[in-house]
């Protein structure tokens, strides 16, 4: 038997303004693996994109404008292309596919999802989703639909709430706390793409349902527990405690300081947290280039989460 381990072929989407910002910040972040795929109706915005691949969404229908919060512009504009989307995702291990869910486009997202879950070979899909701020509280039910359909569809859903940020940093500036949220959805894609292993990788993503991210990172002798328990105390692991996972996905990140006993000291708490029959996988990556070569970053993605048992 071969022990060649193979690497996960992870392809990224993202779908209207946030999609592709968010796309931006991951570049800007120097994320390198997967293939990123930009797409929007505003031309505009689109023409910001630094994806390798831009996709202009309703040519026809929105003329290069956006669709204006409307969701049926978002739906009529992303069927003209949608094909060539989904021609551009299969054949990946995983799509993210990251959106804004409140917009008119972002919101389109699950007829993605629809369409690669009718593939035969067909990705596991992770959408990555932005739900509203909380003063766009009006726009809260087109989010909520494109959630459930997200997970009607079978794609894990991993959201990063922006009313949950402004809520637990309530000192922020708004662009302070979309900063926040940018930085979120850079630890999910990098604890994702330190994988080498696509075996280990896609049990975890194969546990279907809700996904929730939480990081932390301390220094010092107790650094290992300090930097797991700020992660799972994270507040977006949104109530969530390792008891309700089916999957854990574990990054350590640290300079060569790093001690086996730490990794272990981390590596048992989440044994002892879990309950039966939980996939673990855990990576441990050195990089001496982090900021503070003292600490150590610890990112947790839980996976196989069920809307209704968290405490919050
Ligand atoms: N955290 C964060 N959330 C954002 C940002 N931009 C947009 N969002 C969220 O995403 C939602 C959708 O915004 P956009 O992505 O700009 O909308 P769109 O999908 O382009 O839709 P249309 O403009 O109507 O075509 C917003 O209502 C916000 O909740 C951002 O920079 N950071
Ligand atoms: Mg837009």
């Amino acid at each position: 038997m071969s022990s060649v381990k193979k690497k996960p072929v992870v392809k990224v989407f993202g779908l209207g303004g946030r999609g592709v910002s968010a796309l931006n910040y991951l570049i800007d972040k120097g994320l390198q693996g997967p293939v990123l795929v930009a797409a929007n109706t505003d031309l505009q915005d689109l023409r910001s994109s630094k994806a390798p691949i831009k996709i202009q969404v309703g040519a026809k229908a929105l003329k290069g404008l956006g669709a204006g919060g409307n969701p049926e512009n978002g739906k009529k504009g992303l069927s003209e292309i949608l094909p060539e989307i989904v021609g551009l995702l299969v054949g990946a291990d995983l799509a993210v596919l990251i959106s804004g869910l409140a917009g008119g486009t972002g919101s389109a997202l699950p007829m993605v999802t629809r369409s690669l879950a009718a593939r035969k070979e067909k990705p596991l899909m992770l959408a990555v989703t932005f739900s509203p701020f909380d003063w766009e509280d009006f726009r809260a039910p087109v989010a909520q639909k494109a959630l459930r359909d997200l997970r009607n569809c079978g794609a894990v859903v991993l959201d990063i709430a922006n009313a949950r940020i402004c809520e637990s940093y309530p000192e922020l500036s708004l662009l302070a706390a979309k900063k926040k949220a940018d930085e979120a959805i850079y630890r999910v894609m990098s604890a994702l793409t330190y994988f080498s292993d696509k075996d280990d990788f896609l049990k975890v993503l194969a546990k279907k349902g809700l996904a929730a991210i939480g990081y932390g990172e301390a220094s010092g002798a107790e650094r290992a527990k300090q930097a797991l328990d700020s992660a799972l105390a994270h507040p977006l692991m949104s109530g969530f405690s390792l008891k309700d996972a089916r999957g854990v996905l574990v990054n350590v990140v640290s300079s060569h300081r790093a001690k086996e006993s730490e990794i272990k000291t981390i590596n048992r708490q989440i044994q002892d947290g879990v309950g039966q029959n939980v996939e673990i996988v855990s990576s441990v990556v050195v990089d001496d280039k982090v900021a503070d070569p003292e600490s150590l970053r610890v990112t947790v993605i839980m996976t196989g989460l069920v809307e209704g048992r968290r405490k919050s």
